[in-house]
């Protein structure tokens, strides 16, 4: 049997949690924080045997890659009333990727 520890954006947490949960795997999530960048992030926990471990990661790989994606944030012009001069610009943003790994399990028990 494996463990599998998925790092993944809290944003792709839901996504990822419901298909893997389809796909019969059972699923613990954790609310976590990078130590980097003291964000909250999500890590995923699924224990399952040897040979279903491709198939988590491919369906992590799946629903947490790296992507570009389009934000939309909040930019003033210049005006005497701040809110009128206000628009949604759209700007291309980093999201997603997963750190993933694989443990050894030498027993597990439901008791
Ligand atoms: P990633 O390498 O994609 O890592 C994303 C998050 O995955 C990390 O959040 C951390 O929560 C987890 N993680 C990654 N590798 C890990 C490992 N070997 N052991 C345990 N957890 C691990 P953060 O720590 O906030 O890092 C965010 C991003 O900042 C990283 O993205 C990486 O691009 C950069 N980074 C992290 N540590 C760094 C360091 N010591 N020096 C330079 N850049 C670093």
């Amino acid at each position: 049997m494996k463990m599998i520890y998925a790092i993944v954006q809290n944003e792709d947490g839901d996504i990822v949690t419901d298909e893997l949960t389809k796909q019969n795997f059972f699923v613990t999530r954790l609310a976590t924080t990078g130590g980097f960048l003291r964000k909250g992030n999500t890590t995923l926990l699924v224990g399952t045997d040897e040979d279903k471990v491709d198939a988590v990661i491919d369906i992590v790989r799946r629903y947490c890659a790296k992507r570009k994606q389009i934000s939309y944030n909040m930019s003033y012009t210049p005006t005497s009333a701040p809110l009128a001069g206000s628009m949604m610009m759209p700007v291309m943003v980093d999201a997603g990727g997963a750190t993933i790994f694989v443990l050894d399990v030498s027993e597990m028990k439901k008791i």
